[in-house]
């Protein structure tokens, strides 16, 4: 049987193996852009695929995941910013709590409104503790949350953040300084953090390079999930995969 994505991924971290995520923003992709990705991730053995965003605007979420999955066999993803960015076509949801904010709408109030549509989808729901890290800028997913992020410097908030979330029942801890951040999460937070939980840490934000990936791996993050590098720079999409699986070979 199929093992599920949460297995692969406790699996993994027992294991030391890292793991790299591709993001797509369903807005900012079409059909050749996907199938060049899709092609390059392929080739670079690029672990998942997370699609969503703050702000989605188009309505092709269904056909960029179909096209994803008839062209590939990495798993998607859902990395929803909204309710209404649920695709049964995708294998798993990240269902995710905002634990880093106060706005009760995104720590379970959207959640109640849509819970029998996610039920009825049939993914594979993964309970996700969501941080959003202040990354030097306002970006979409501060704005939008309408929640403080945590500041930057502020370890000791990160790691009551997540062992609380941990605690709560999330499955997978995700540490995020927002697409496109100007400043990604420092390796600090990161090492504190992972020494502090169990379950998986994803993370993200601005990470433009493969050495950031790398380090950020060193320091305790399981999955590194990059989007906005890759959208300008598609062969980066090696360079950071090879980086991050690199980890598990020097554990
Ligand atoms: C954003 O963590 C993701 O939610 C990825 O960020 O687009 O900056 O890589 P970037």
């Amino acid at each position: 049987m199929k093992s599920s994505i949460y297995q692969q991924l406790t699996e993994k971290k027992r294991a030391g193996k890292k793991s790299f995520t591709v993001l797509i923003d369903p807005d900012k992709v079409d059909s050749a852009s996907i199938e060049q990705l899709v092609g390059l991730a392929t080739d670079a053995r690029v672990d998942y695929f997370f699609v969503g965003g703050s702000l989605v605007i188009s309505n092709h979420l269904d056909d960029c995941i179909r096209q994803i999955k008839t062209s590939c066999n990495i798993p998607v993803v859902l990395f929803p910013g909204s309710p209404s960015q649920v695709s049964r076509y995708a294998d798993a949801l990240l269902y995710l709590s905002l634990i880093s904010g106060r706005n009760p709408e995104l720590l379970i109030g959207q959640h109640v409104v849509s819970a029998p549509f996610v039920k009825q989808s049939g993914l594979e729901i993964m309970p996700t503790g969501y941080m959003v890290i202040d990354g030097g800028a306002p970006t979409t997913v501060s704005y939008i949350s309408n929640a403080t992020p945590i500041p930057s410097d502020k370890n000791d908030i990160a790691v009551c953040t997540a062992m609380a979330g941990e605690m709560l029942g999330m499955k997978l801890i995700y540490m995020d300084a927002g697409s496109g951040a100007k400043r990604p999460i420092n390796e600090l937070m990161i090492e504190k953090v992972a020494k502090n939980i169990d379950v998986p840490l994803i993370i993200g934000g601005g990470i433009t390079t493969a050495e950031k990936a790398y380090l950020n791996c060193k320091a305790g993050a399981d999955v590194i999930v990059v989007g906005n590098a890759i959208e300008k720079d598609a062969s980066l999409i090696r360079e950071i995969s090879d980086a991050v699986h690199s980890v598990a070979v020097k554990a």
